[in-house]
């Protein structure tokens, strides 16, 4: 299992994307907070301004309940963003020093505006697959709710 023991000394980790997420970035959020879950880390995924036409199509679809959004960020003690490394995509009320870890599987990462961030580049076509593969490696349980999302990309 990836080490995810590090995360367990905060309090309350918010895990997000770019600003209004695509399928990928928001699959993605799902995937990981499951993640957490299953090893009793309290998580919140959220996701700021407004869905891409795809992820509001599924999640109407499927009767998917979707993740938080556009909350207060102040509250969280950490944050870790998924498929997104530029800063001006995430969004402005996120304290950049509370970023403790960035995976993204896009070039040139704006790597000096997350002083504090743990960085893993995956060179995939979307970050999904890594999700994806993880889970099947270390056969963990994907709910309902992730496989619509997943079946997608
Ligand atoms: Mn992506």
């Amino acid at each position: 299992m990836q080490d995810l023991s590090k995360l367990s000394k905060f309090k309350n980790i918010m895990i997000t994307t770019s600003k209004n997420p695509d399928m990928d970035g928001y699959a993605c959020c799902v995937a990981y907070s499951n993640m957490l879950n299953q090893q009793s880390i309290k998580n919140e995924p959220v996701f700021f301004g407004n869905l891409q036409p795809e992820p509001k199509y599924i999640l109407k679809k499927y009767k998917i309940k979707p993740i938080k959004s556009n909350i207060k960020t102040n509250n969280f003690d950490a944050v870790i963003l998924l498929d997104c490394s530029a800063d001006f995509v995430v969004n402005k009320t996120i304290d950049r020093r509370k970023i403790i870890q960035i995976i993204d599987h896009h070039k040139n990462p704006e790597l000096q505006y997350f002083p504090n961030t743990k960085f893993k580049y995956e060179k995939i076509g979307s970050l999904a697959t890594y999700f994806t593969e993880l889970y099947q490696k270390e056969n963990l349980k994907i709910d309902k709710k992730m496989q619509f999302c997943f079946m997608q990309l």
